[in-house]
C-alpha cells in the first residue's frame, strides 16, 4: 500500500467542475489534487465520442464565464460545438491555467471515508493510493455511468458492439457494414444520421419515439461572435437568472391564449429558431397538459412532413409523454434519414429485443444479421457514479444506506450525515435540467467560498441538518410534482435502470431562483448548515 497524500481538499473527477475547482482552490491558496479515471480531462466530452455527438446548448453559452480573457480569446467555429472542438477547450483551459500538475489521470476512486475525529475525508482508489482531505468534492458528472441492459446472448456476438458513451478513441468506420442502432434517445438521435451515411444499411432499434427540435447548426460568424463577447458580461448575468441558464427569448404568454394559427405561427418561428429554447414558445408548455399538447402535436405534424413513408412517420411520432418531460432531442436531419433507402427503423413495441446471437440480433419478431451494435441505450443518471463508490459519512453510514429511497440532499449540495463531502450539481439542484456549465460554476463558487468561510472561521466542518435536508427534499418534491415531468418515464425520474427508487431527481425550481436560496442560505451564515470545529490540534492540518 502506498503511503497517503494529503491535501486541503480532494477532488473527484477532471471534467468541466474538476478543472474549475482546481482553479478557483488554488486561487484561495489551497491545496487541491483532482483523481480522474480517464487519462484525460473533458469528462463526459471525454468519454462520449460518437459519431456526431456536439452539445446542444449554444458555444457561446456552453463554456467558462469566470475568466474574461479566456472567454475574448477562444473562438468557437460553430453555433453547437462538436464533441471534439469541446474537448479541445477543455484541454486548452487545462493547459491554460496549468492545472494538469494537480490531476492524478487513470486514477478510480473506489471509496470514500469520513474520520469524525479528525474532520477529513479519506480517499481510495483502485489503484492502491490513498489521499486525504478536509474536504472531498464529487466532481463526478451526471451521466458518466453507461448503461447497458443485459441482454441475453451478448458475449455470443461475433461482431463489434459499442457504447455511444464509451467510445473507441480512434473512431470507428462503420463502411460496408449492417449496423444495428438500439435506443433513440439525445445519443442515438445524434449518431443515427451519421452512422446512416457510413454504413450499407442501418437498422434502429426503436422502443419508444422521442421529440426532437432541429439543431440549425452552422459556422459561427464575426458578427455573430461579436454579438456575444461585445456584451458577454451582461449576457452570461441573463443567463444566470434563466430559468435553465440559457440566455433565450422567453415567451410569457399561455399556449391556449391562441387561434390555433396564430400559436403554430410562434411554433414555426422556434422551430426555425432551433434547439432547446422551443420548449419556451408559451409560458405554460412544462405545467398544462393541454398547452403541452399544442407543442406536441406541432412536432408530431414536422414529423409527418418530414418522413415520406407515412407509417414509419407514424411510428417516429412521440405518443407516451408530454413534450419536453423527457430531455429534449436536438437534431441535424434526424426525422429525414428515415427516407434513406438503407435505413430501417424496427419498432421494438411489436416484440422487445429477446436476444443478441452469434450473427446480429434478434427480436420477437424478426431476426436481423449485423456487422455491429451501436447500444446508446443511456446512463444510470445522476446517482450512478455516486453510489459505485464506497462512501461513507459519519458512524460509517453508507451513502448507499442514506439513498436507499432515492437521492435525499440540502440543495444538491451535501447529503445529512456526510460531513465536508460536497457534490457538483447532484440530485436536487438544477444540474441536468440546465446549462451545465453555468450550473457548475455556480456550484463550485457557493462550495469554495464555504471553505474560505470556514478557514476564515476557524472551524473545520459543514454539515447539512436533517431538519433542512427534509424540508429541501419536501420542497422540490412539490415543486416537480406542479409540472407535467413525472409523468414521463425518464431517466430524470430513475425509471431507466432496474429497481432504482422513483424519485424526480434534479430541482426544477430554475436556476434563477436555485441561485438566489444558495446565496441567501450563505448570506445566512449558511443557513440549514451545522458548522463546527474540530480540536486546535485537527483544525492546524
Ligand atoms: O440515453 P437515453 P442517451 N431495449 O437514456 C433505449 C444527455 N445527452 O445517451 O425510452 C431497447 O436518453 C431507450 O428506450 P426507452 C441528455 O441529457 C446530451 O441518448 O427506455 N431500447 C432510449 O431510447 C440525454 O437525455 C446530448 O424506451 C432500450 C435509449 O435507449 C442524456 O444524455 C447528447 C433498452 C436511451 O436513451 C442521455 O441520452 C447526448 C432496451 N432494453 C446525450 N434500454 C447533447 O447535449 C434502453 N433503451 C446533445
Amino acid at each position: 500500500m502506498q503511503d497517503a497524500e494529503h491535501f486541503d481538499v480532494v477532488i473527484v473527477g477532471a471534467g468541466f467542475a474538476g478543472l474549475y475547482l482546481l482553479h478557483r482552490l488554488r486561487g484561495q491558496g489551497m491545496s487541491a489534487v483532482a483523481l480522474e479515471a480517464a487519462d484525460g480531462v473533458g469528462g463526459t466530452w471525454y468519454w462520449n465520442r460518437y459519431p456526431g455527438a456536439r452539445c446542444d446548448v449554444e458555444s457561446m453559452q456552453y463554456s467558462y464565464s469566470f475568466d474574461e480573457e479566456l472567454q475574448q480569446e477562444w473562438r468557437w467555429s460553430e453555433r453547437f460545438a462538436t464533441q471534439p472542438e469541446i474537448l479541445r477547450y477543455a484541454n486548452h483551459v487545462a493547459d491554460r491555467f496549468d492545472l494538469r500538475r494537480d490531476i492524478r489521470f487513470n486514477t478510480r476512486v473506489s471509496g470514500a471515508e469520513f474520520d469524525a475525529g479528525r474532520d477529513r475525508w479519506t480517499v481510495r482508489t483502485e489503484q492502491g493510493g490513498t489521499f486525504t482531505g478536509r474536504f472531498c468534492v464529487m466532481a463526478t458528472g451526471c451521466l458518466s455511468s453507461t448503461r447497458l441492459p443485459e441482454f441475453p446472448g451478448l458475449e455470443s456476438f461475433r461482431g463489434k458492439t459499442y457504447h455511444t458513451g464509451q467510445w473507441p478513441h480512434g473512431g470507428v468506420d462503420f463502411t460496408g457494414q449492417r449496423v444495428g442502432v438500439v435506443g433513440t434517445g439525445s445519443s442515438a438521435i445524434q449518431a443515427i444520421p451519421v452512422i446512416a451515411e457510413q454504413a450499407e444499411h442501418l437498422f434502429v432499434f426503436q422502443r419508444t419515439p422521442n421529440f426532437s427540435i432541429p439543431a440549425h447548426n452552422r459556422p459561427i460568424d464575426e458578427a455573430y461572435e461579436r454579438s456575444w463577447k461585445d456584451r458577454y458580461a451582461e449576457r452570461r448575468q441573463q443567463a444566470r437568472q434563466m430559468r435553465t441558464g440559457i440566455d433565450y427569448p422567453i415567451n410569457q404568454a399561455s399556449a391556449l391564449e391562441l387561434e390555433k394559427a396564430e400559436r403554430d405561427r410562434v411554433y414555426e418561428e422556434r422551430w426555425q429558431l432551433g434547439s432547446t429554447s422551443f420548449m419556451a414558445a408559451f409560458s405554460d408548455l412544462i405545467t398544462d397538459r393541454a398547452a403541452n399538447e399544442t407543442a406536441a402535436e406541432f412536432v408530431r405534424r414536422k414529423i409527418r412532413s418530414l418522413v415520406h413513408d407515412p407509417a414509419v412517420a407514424e411510428l417516429l411520432c412521440p405518443d407516451n409523454h408530454p413534450i419536453g418531460t423527457k430531455r429534449i432531442c436536438v437534431d441535424t436531419g434526424y426525422y429525414q434519414t428515415f427516407n434513406r433507402d438503407n435505413v430501417t427503423l424496427v419498432n421494438l413495441r411489436e416484440g422487445g429485443i429477446e436476444a443478441i446471437t452469434p450473427t446480429g440480433l434478434r427480436t420477437a419478431k424478426a431476426e436481423y444479421e449485423l456487422d455491429s451494435i451501436v447500444f446508446a441505450t443511456g446512463f444510470d443518471a445522476m446517482t450512478g457514479t455516486l453510489l459505485a463508490m464506497d462512501i461513507r459519512g459519519s458512524g460509517g453510514r453508507t451513502l448507499a444506506e442514506a439513498w436507499e429511497a432515492g437521492p435525499v440532499t440540502y440543495l444538491g449540495l451535501m447529503v445529512a450525515g456526510f460531513p465536508n463531502l460536497f457534490t457538483v450539481t447532484g440530485p436536487g439542484s438544477p444540474s441536468v435540467l440546465s446549462n451545465m456549465i453555468v450550473s457548475i460554476e455556480q456550484h463550485v463558487e457557493w462550495i469554495t467560498d464555504a471553505m474560505a468561510y470556514l478557514r476564515r472561521q476557524g472551524l473545520t466542518r459543514i454539515e447539512a441538518t436533517e431538519q433542512a435536508q427534509e424540508d429541501w427534499v419536501r420542497h422540490a418534491n412539490e415543486v416537480a410534482h406542479r409540472t407535467l415531468y413525472p409523468q414521463a418515464n425518464s431517466w430524470y425520474m430513475g425509471v431507466n435502470i432496474p429497481g432504482k427508487p422513483q424519485v424526480f431527481m434534479p430541482y426544477i425550481g430554475g436556476v434563477g431562483t436555485y441561485r438566489q436560496i444558495c446565496e441567501e442560505v450563505a448570506a445566512e451564515g449558511y443557513r440549514g448548515f451545522a458548522l463546527s470545529g474540530a480540536s486546535s490540534a485537527a483544525a492546524a492540518e
